[in-house]
């Protein structure tokens, strides 16, 4: 396993030098944050990143995120430069030794939570999703912003993003989705860059928005919408797992036995009725089996790229919501522990 760490660029409380001090890490996931969505990230500013992380000691390998337009999601004339740009990041990004990007497709937001900061039993704090306050919001209407959401629309352009999507519908979006995927597949293979799609979080519609990137039978399809292995999966644990319908280990052994996860997000998460709350990352902590995951991947080969994925607030930390140091890192050494027993039980 590459074990890796979420950074989010100079502005992230969290430094290179801590995240280097972690046992065993490997590398950094991070991104190009002030140039545009759909805009060309130039080789400077790639370079300039890659030599920060690489100071540090760590390697510069694994892209979260390049994220898609809504222009190509929703199959817009213009989504045609949208895609051309995104074939230039995926070359630019190869010059500078990436081997994986993620991205995802969900329409206008990204993770969604009713809350970042729900105290748990311990004192520690944590994303939650209680659906009956979910239902309440209305993004159309209120003032209320999370940090997975782009906040750069205005109401009238949100407006005229849902009725949009609403035409478009599931179908629509699967439609540009191979399209997308048509143009960009045959870049990364030229380039040697697996692309790694984030499964939709939660992974259910959301006001109304369709959500395509959810479940096993969507997985089969979009891994067939362009049959490559350059074509693949960011396999997120908590993403998928916090829905009852998901078998996390089984879905696991398939896809890597497939050979078709590039990258891991490793997370738990307890389920509940009415949605989820996200836990520290120990299988005994949630709902989620870690060692079953663990050692699917491990059975079937894989050696990529894992990160252990949102942390709680622990020990007075305060930063940005999910992605401190000190739960992150918790988590991370769980991680190296699953891995160091089911590799010398293997043997
Ligand atoms: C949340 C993350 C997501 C992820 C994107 C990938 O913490 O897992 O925001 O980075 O969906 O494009």
């Amino acid at each position: 396993m590459k074990l890796s760490f979420r950074w989010y660029g100079d502005s992230d409380p969290v430094s290179l030098q801590y995240i280097k001090q972690i046992p065993t890490m490997h590398s950094i996931v991070t991104a190009i944050y002030d140039v545009p969505v759909g805009q060309v990230w130039e080789m400077d500013k790639i370079l300039a990143l890659k030599e920060k992380v690489e100071k540090a000691g760590l390697k510069f390998e694994v892209i979260e995120s390049v994220p898609v337009h809504e222009d190509i999601k929703l199959g817009l004339p213009t989504r045609e430069v949208y895609i051309e740009n995104y074939k230039k990041n995926i070359e630019n990004l190869a010059k500078a030794g990436v081997k994986v990007i993620c991205y995802n497709f969900m329409p206008v937001f990204d993770w969604t939570r009713s809350q970042l900061d729900k105290e748990l039993e311990d004192g520690s704090t944590a994303l939650v999703y209680y659906k009956d306050q979910v239902d309440k919001l209305d993004p159309l209407n209120s003032e209320l912003s999370l940090p997975g959401w782009d906040s750069s629309y205005t109401k009238e352009e949100m407006a005229d993003l849902f009725a949009k999507y609403k035409a478009l519908g599931e179908e629509g979006l699967w439609e540009n989705l191979k399209y997308f995927l048509e143009q960009i597949i045959p870049v990364a293979e030229l380039n040697d860059i697996k692309m790694a799609i984030h499964p939709d979080d939660p992974p259910w519609p959301i006001f109304g928005l369709p959500r395509i990137i959810t479940k096993e039978e969507n997985l089969d399809r979009f891994l067939k919408l362009v049959d490559s292995k350059y074509n693949g999966l960011t396999l997120c644990t908590g993403s998928l797992g916090c829905a009852n319908f998901n078998n996390m280990p089984k879905l696991v052994d398939k896809y890597s036995a497939m050979g078709r996860i590039h990258f891991v997000h490793m997370r738990n998460v307890q389920v509940l009725d009415n949605g989820f709350e996200e836990r520290a990352h120990l299988s005994s902590c949630g709902s989620l089996d870690m060692y079953a995951i663990m050692k699917a991947l491990y059975d079937n080969g894989f050696r990529g790229y894992i990160r252990p994925d949102h942390g709680r607030m622990i020990w007075g930390e305060t930063g940005r919501a999910g992605y401190g140091l000190y739960d992150r890192a918790l988590g991370a050494t769980y991680l190296n522990g699953l891995w160091e027993a089911i590799e010398k039980a293997s043997k």
